[in-house]
């Protein structure tokens, strides 16, 4: 065996040491977008994103109301790939057809306002369909839709728009009050209707949702849009059904797929890379992975991934290197690619990039992890804990807790995650079934991490990633250093 003597490290084990603020290093001025797929020099990458931000590819952390959640922040989800092809396909096109009406923020408008208000704001801005949330976003409890034909919001069952409509038969009657806007799309999706109308307990109408006009394309500065004006999203494949799975998302609208492997050096990879290049050429992009040192990244890259996602045994639900010994500290493993992805560059012209997956545990790791040279990170922890990941929020103790559980555990059961041929069964567990602490909405809680690492980068003099992986400097801490930072030596109010 070799041995390789320098310890592998982790991201608690490094600080960022401050370099000149210039005065128009300010948060305002700091551009987070990053790419997302393989570029020649000089030239732009095919897709990118607006802020640094993948979710995981995990049942309990990616579905289409996560994806719709985070492609509205710039970011993107990879929905997850255990699960059947159809299901898989079908949560992509939802991702896809939704077209989110704009919705206005309630310092716009409160349920307070009359219709006609509401229809002299939709006259000033222009908008085809508003949606009036109770707090201005998607996930809020939808108060109304209105939309540029006359059926239109009512509080009014008697509206007789909204009674003829009705009689045509087509509408869904959902007795539930206070649904959010995203849910309202799924069951118009779902159902294949164009309204529906919402009753209360009483069955009386509060108000209809329609499909028709459900469209107004707002940009929305922040959203990451591909070039239809659709919210982009990635799914995962796995190396056994590629040839059924990738046609199947493509046809839903896929923009990226990524081989979900808990280790990705290994030739199955590359004949999935090869067989997707071969047959949709540049049309369909594909990440793939996880590896932790420089030799599994160019075998990748020379097999024409188009980001390599880098990481094995850190995540949080993840028990591979207890089980099977496999693994290596995060930050060791990005600074060892990041290299390797470097001198690719130099070497071949073109530029790969990087994901830092799993095990980022404090705002500032995901900092780190981009000044060590990630371009873009994936969390699953962080996701699962907001309102927008799709498992039951617990009451637990004096709080709430949301379930997390890994895609290597029982409750998941997936196999071809772990697959090296052979039997097609998960044999042994390589992950936990978990709670994590409910974090509220994914806006509210991406929206203070992203004020933190811009703030990070001012104070480091970077206006952009690039820039910050070109000068940031690092340093390594003690033990007993660590402990400095935090609060230490005072007794602490309100324990
Ligand atoms: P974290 O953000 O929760 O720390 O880690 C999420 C990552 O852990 C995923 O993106 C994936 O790479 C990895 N993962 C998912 N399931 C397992 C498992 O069951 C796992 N072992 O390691």
């Amino acid at each position: 065996a070799r041995i390789i003597n320098e310890p592998s490290r982790t991201f608690g084990e490094y600080l960022l040491l401050p370099n000149l603020t210039t005065k128009d290093c300010i948060v305002d001025n700091v551009d987070l977008s990053t790419p997302l797929t393989r570029f020649k020099k000089g030239e732009e990458p095919g897709l990118k994103l607006n802020i640094p931000f993948s979710s995981a590819i995990m049942q309990s952390v990616s579905d289409n109301n996560m994806a719709i959640a985070l492609a509205k922040n710039g970011g993107i989800a990879f929905i997850y790939g255990s699960q059947t092809i159809e299901e898989e396909a079908e949560m992509v096109r939802k991702v896809k057809k939704y077209k989110a009406g704009f919705v206005i923020s309630d310092s716009n408008l409160t349920p307070n306002h009359t219709l006609e208000d509401v229809l002299a704001l939709k006259e000033k801005t222009g908008h085809s369909t508003m949606a009036i949330t109770d707090d201005g976003t998607p996930t809020g409890k939808l108060l109304g839709i209105v939309t540029s034909r006359d059926y239109r919001i009512t509080r009014d069952p008697l509206d007789k728009k909204v009674s003829e409509f009705m009689t045509q038969g087509d509408s869904l009657i959902v007795g539930k009050e206070g649904i959010t806007l995203s849910e309202a799309n799924n069951i118009l999706w779902d159902n294949k209707l164009n309204a529906v109308p919402i009753v209360d307990e009483d069955f009386n109408l509060v108000y209809m949702v329609f499909r028709k006009d459900y469209s107004d394309d707002k940009e929305n500065p922040r959203a990451n849009l591909d070039n239809q004006k659709r919210y982009i999203v990635g799914a995962g494949i796995n190396s056994r059904d590629y040839k059924e799975r990738v046609p199947a998302l493509v046809d839903a609208g896929v923009d990226i797929v990524c081989i979900d492997s808990s280790e990705g050096f290994s030739e199955w990879q590359a004949d999935t890379i090869k067989w997707i290049k071969e047959e949709y050429g540049e049309r369909v992009k594909i990440g793939a992975g996880n590896v932790v040192e420089p030799e599994g990244f160019r075998y990748l890259a020379d097999a024409g991934a188009d980001f390599v996602k880098i990481g094995i045994g850190g995540g949080s639900i993840c028990i591979t290197r207890e089980q099977k010994g496999i693994g290596r500290g995060q930050a060791s493993a990005v600074l060892d690619v990041a290299a390797a992805r470097d001198e690719y560059f130099e070497q071949t012209g073109i530029y790969v990039p990087l994901c830092s997956d799993g095990g980022l545990v404090q705002d500032y790791h995901i900092t780190l992890a981009l000044a060590m040279g990630a371009d873009f990170v994936m969390l699953g922890r962080y996701f699962a804990r907001f309102d927008e990941s799709p498992t039951a929020k617990i009451k637990y103790g004096n709080g709430f807790v949301k379930e997390y559980w890994g895609e290597g555990s029982n409750r998941a059961r997936n196999w071809a995650r772990y697959d090296l041929g052979g039997k097609t069964d998960l044999q042994f567990e390589e992950g936990v079934d978990s709670y994590v602490p409910y974090a509220g909405k994914l806006d509210d809680g991406l929206g203070t991490t992203l004020h933190k690492i811009k703030s990070t980068m001012c104070n480091l003099g970077s206006k952009s990633i690039y820039q910050l992986q070109k000068t940031a400097r690092l340093c390594l801490v003690s033990s007993t250093s660590i402990s400095e930072g935090s609060a230490h030596d005072v007794i602490l109010k309100n324990q």
